[in-house]
């Protein structure tokens, strides 16, 4: 089944549009509950315990999970990634594989093919920077997702994604400044959203989407309005929500009326709502996760309107 087939039919059973972000943390206190690193002492076992915890009480409230592989790296933990997944998938849940990767072709290709094939991901993260070559060796795994990385939630993401440029046909690739005024200059996320636009028009599509999405910040929410209308058959990943501040009422122009068009993340929002409330020990990771997953669906729902 292609990715935002099943991704839609998911959103569509459990009223839900939460992607619950698995990004372990063991090094401060108030991240991986204490009794749970003390038990195990050992980054695989722990990580992997915890996330089926998680996976176990939240699944029946949402479509998709989305860890972030950075952390497994640090902890060299990758084999609770890989076990994470199955245990998703088991779960009815789907997997975004976060992990922002590109490169030339030829080096793409292996990424693509590590994210796809040994993780079995339905979908991950890329940063597009190198243009099309570099995102075909995932387009290529058809019936897989891609979320190409538009505008970033990050304060800094106006660095380079804010500014900005235009294509000039004819120039020298030898002139690297240039004085205009009569081109039109489009910031770059914006030159990114379109390239997503263009390419997805050749691919493959299930009530008006294709495979090909892009990730916008939550934090963003008038870019997530702009982005929305160029990209008009992508899903958009957006994350921000919770932890980096976002809130329901910045979610709302990401979204069609009929509800789609839209994932909504929370990482430590969600894994880590334990922490933040007297209610709850530690031992209660998981009900808190999911308390906080009954709470954001019925927010969110209530803006987008399914
Ligand atoms: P929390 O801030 O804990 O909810 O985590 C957000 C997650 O989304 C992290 O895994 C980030 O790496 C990821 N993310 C962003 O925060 N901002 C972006 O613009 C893009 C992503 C992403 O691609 O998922």
């Amino acid at each position: 089944m292609y990715f935002i087939e099943h991704l839609i039919q998911l959103i569509k059973e459990k009223k839900s549009v939460i992607s619950m972000g698995l990004d372990p943390r063991m090094d401060k206190e108030g991240e991986i509950p204490r009794y749970l690193i003390n038990e195990f002492n050992n980054p695989d076992k722990i990580i992997l315990e915890f996330n089926k915890s998680l996976i176990e009480n939240t699944y029946e409230l949402i479509p998709v999970i989305k860890p972030q592989i950075a952390f497994y790296e640090k902890y060299e933990a990758l084999s609770s990634l890989k076990e994470t997944i199955r245990y998703a998938h088991k779960n009815d849940l789907l997997v975004i594989l976060d992990a922002k990767r590109n490169d030339i072709g030829s080096t793409s290709e292996a990424y693509a093919y590590s994210i796809f094939k040994n993780y079995n991901a339905d979908a991950c993260t890329i940063n597009a920077y190198l243009g099309i070559d570099g995102v075909k060796p995932f387009l290529n795994y058809k019936e897989k997702g891609v979320f190409v990385l538009v505008k970033t939630s990050n304060p800094s993401s106006s660095d380079f994604q804010d500014l900005f440029s235009t294509k000039i046909l004819g120039i020298s690739n030898e002139i690297s400044e240039y004085k205009c005024n009569e081109h039109v200059l489009k910031r770059n996320y914006i030159l990114m959203a379109q390239l997503v636009r263009d390419w997805t028009s050749n691919l493959e599509k299930f009530l008006d989407f294709t495979n090909l999405g892009a990730v916008v910040g939550a934090t963003y929410s008038k870019e997530l309005e702009k982005v929305r209308k160029i990209i008009e058959n992508s899903f958009l990943l957006i994350p921000g929500y919770g932890a980096q501040g976002a809130q329901a009422k910045d979610l709302k122009y990401g979204f069609y009326k009929n509800g789609l068009g839209g994932i909504v993340n929370s990482s430590r929002g969600i894994i880590y709502a334990y922490n933040k409330n007297e209610k709850y020990s530690q031992h209660d990771f998981s009900k808190a996760a999911k308390d906080k997953i009954i709470e954001m669906n019925i927010l969110i729902n209530r803006e987008i309107g399914i």
